[in-house]
């Protein structure tokens, strides 16, 4: 195995090509949804030269519509007025829940792995069904009406699931803020949703962890006087605050209702839910995806990439709290009407086994994880990596780059090289995988997102002059030339941004915001984001926005943070801060920074490293140069380009020292 040996750097041109393993296709209990690489070029050529009819077909076949549609898509990226499968009217949760619970109650719908091992449960889809009703009504009652949004803060507890398809049954909007969030992001993000109604639990459980989340919602409600109602699912039993005639515990108010309610009918364009996400300015947009549009991009790629068939038991180790847990833990196995795993804990509790174990325990079949977690297990060590896993035919990355080593580690010790490895690429706004190998179908080389998805004209874009690079072995950022049922509809209240950020910058095209390249075979690699988003361990956070929670310091004069690359968490944050006159530079005042981020973002933004310049680099304009900031910690100091434009160019030694003590 690789672990151990020196990481090869290898041209894109050199590295070896991996097929379906013969044994993947051997242990399969059918075959895979697609025969082959023919029958993918086949249906990807009928889906960009004849996409009405290609997605007319999928979403006849995969959704169940209360009426049809008569109109496949109109609108265009040039415009932003994408709209799919216009007066047709559906049910989320109906797709997702009563029409396999009508085939076959008795089928385990969720498969809950509490944070002890031993405190799981399985619910059916018939008692989803009959959850998902009772929650529906408790929400009516509390005022909640179609088109409304409520904000979900739930760990990841089988309450989280209940709770989403409960809005969405009665024509509500979700708006699920990760548990990980402090009180004033989660205070922001229900304020610009204009959320009345909050679901949380009195408490979170996670690594053996307790997380206070109902006194973090009490924090943020003191600012958000629109909110009526907040539900409490009791998951500790321990006290927590309470305001009384405003806090209802769940137990209490779903008991009082019926256990089924009828679905309400949506349109295909009505709000399915939104989902807050940085972006490069301090603010976080609120990303809308619609019904109909998400929910097959959902169910397609669950079908095609991760190749789901009705017997399989489908684990996504991501956490609701963002796109992945969304399409992935929720939507695409419900909706195919799978089994999927509802994972509370952490990969390293009680031990660097707990994934394994899991997949072993319920024989689970597809596994779908980000390269961070994965990093931290390979360096655990092979000897964690014990458990039997016979049934696991795919085994899924997600949210960053995963290195050649981890992604053949992933391979050989995970998957006993009998599994398929799909790297999927793709964003909360574009709502599903969009660049990823077909499991079963898709040779893929370690490193590479490899193909498109079904639907996606990707394009190379020169950044300097914005024109499109045709042909093979080029570099640029990613776009993508036509619309996807999937892609995310606007930025809520805030439609200039949505238009500024993704169809502006290139006319006619959706602009990523990633860099790529594609090689000699048109095989797709993801260089990382040229904005300034940095990535942690798969979470996805603006610079920006830690600088902005920063400057509430009041210590502090100017910040500016970094992403660097990190062996662990992909990237980490680092931020240089210039203090005001008369203040003193300690550890102390460092950990108070950290702690300040900490306290506005949530512990997940913190910085790994702080430190206390003069002054900033900038240019005479004010602009700060990052750039120079970056190359600093990398070691490039001699590379560090043109200083000349900066107003003061004797910061920049003064920076070079400061780093330099610290480390
Ligand atoms: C699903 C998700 C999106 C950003 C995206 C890119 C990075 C996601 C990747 C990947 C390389 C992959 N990203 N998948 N980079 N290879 N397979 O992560 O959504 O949180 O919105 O982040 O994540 O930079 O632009 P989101």
């Amino acid at each position: 195995m690789a672990d151990g040996k020196a990481p090869v750097v290898a041209e894109a041109h050199e590295v070896d090509t991996f097929h379906p393993p013969q044994k993947m296709l051997d242990k399969h209990p059918s075959k895979p949804h697609i025969s082959g690489m023919d029958e993918y070029q086949q249906l990807y050529k009928e889906s960009i030269t004849e996409p009405d009819k290609f997605w007319g077909r999928m979403a006849r076949d995969l959704l169940t519509w209360q009426r049809d549609f008569q109109t496949v898509h109109t609108g265009s990226l040039a415009e932003g007025d994408n709209a799919w499968f216009l007066e047709g009217q559906l049910n989320a949760s109906f797709n997702c829940v009563d029409r396999h619970a009508i085939k076959d109650p008795n089928k385990v719908a969720i498969i809950y792995e509490a944070d002890e091992p031993e405190d799981g449960r399985n619910l059916t889809y018939g008692e989803l069904l009959r959850e998902v009703s009772r929650t529906a009504w408790t929400l009516k009652q509390m005022g909640v009406q179609k088109g409304d949004t409520v904000a979900i803060y739930l760990p990841m507890i089988p309450e989280a699931i209940i709770a989403l398809l409960a809005v969405v049954r009665i024509g509500a909007v979700h708006s699920v803020v990760f548990a990980g969030f402090s009180a004033d992001s989660l205070r922001d993000r229900i304020i610009d949703a204009r959320s009345k109604v909050v679901i949380t639990t009195d408490e979170g459980k996670r690594g053996g962890k307790l997380i206070g989340t109902k006194k973090i919602v009490d924090e943020a409600l003191k600012q958000c006087p629109d909110v009526s109602h907040c539900l409490v699912y009791k998951r500790t039993g321990s006290e927590c605050p309470w305001t009384e005639g405003r806090d209802y515990w769940w137990h209490e108010e779903v008991e009082k209702w019926p256990s089924y309610i009828a679905p309400e009918p949506m349109n295909s364009e009505d709000p399915l839910f939104l989902l807050y996400t940085s972006g490069s300015t301090g603010k976080p947009k609120g990303v809308l995806h619609t019904t109909a549009g998400y929910l097959l991009g959902a169910a397609m790629t669950g079908k095609y990439v991760f190749d789901i068939h009705d017997t399989d038991r489908y684990f996504c180790g991501g956490d609701v709290g963002w796109i992945t847990g969304h399409t992935y833990v929720v939507y695409a196995p419900l909706l195919l009407g799978v089994s999927t795993v509802v994972f509370e804990g952490t990969p390293a509790y009680p031990n660097f086994s707990r994934y394994w174990e899991i997949i072993e325990k319920h024989k689970i079949t597809q596994f779908y994880v980000a390269p961070t977690a994965l990093r931290l297990l390979k360096r655990a060590g092979d000897d964690f990596v014990k458990a039997k896993m016979p049934d696991l035919r795919v085994l899924g990355s997600v949210g960053e780059p995963i290195a050649a080593e981890v992604w053949k580690w992933y391979f050989e010790v995970v998957g006993r090289e009998e599994a398929h490895i799909v790297d999927t690429y793709w964003q909360t706004e574009t709502g599903s995988n969009v660049i990823t190998p077909l499991a079963g179908v898709t040779p893929t080389k370690p490193g590479s997102a490899s193909l498109p998805f079904f639907g996606i004209e990707p394009a190379i874009i020169d950044p300097v002059s914005g024109d499109e690079i045709h042909g093979n072995d080029v570099e640029g950022v990613l776009a993508f030339k036509q619309a996807w049922p999937s892609m995310a509809r606007t930025v809520y209240g805030a439609h200039k941004r949505y238009m500024d950020t993704y169809l502006n910058v290139y006319k006619g095209y959706y602009f990523t915001g990633d860099g790529a390249g594609r090689d000699h075979e048109g095989f797709y690699w993801i260089r990382g984001r040229v904005d300034d988003v940095v990535n942690v361990s798969g979470h996805r956070l603006s610079t920006a926005e830690i600088e902005a929670a920063l400057i509430e310091h009041h210590s502090i004069a100017e910040a500016a943070v970094v992403g660097v690359a990190d062996e662990l968490t992909g990237q980490a944050v680092n931020a240089f801060v210039a203090i005001k006159d008369g203040t003193e530079a300690t550890d102390a005042l460092r950990k108070e920074f950290v702690l300040q981020v900490r306290k506005s973002i949530g512990p997940f933004a913190a910085p790994k490293a702080v430190f206390i310049v003069p002054d900033l680099p900038k240019t005479r304009s004010g602009k700060i140069m990052r750039r120079i900031l970056r190359k600093i910690l990398a070691g490039e100091t001699d590379s560090l380009g043109d200083t000349s434009t900066l107003s003061d160019p004797n910061v920049v030694d003064k920076i070079i020292a400061t780093v330099g003590e610290s480390r």
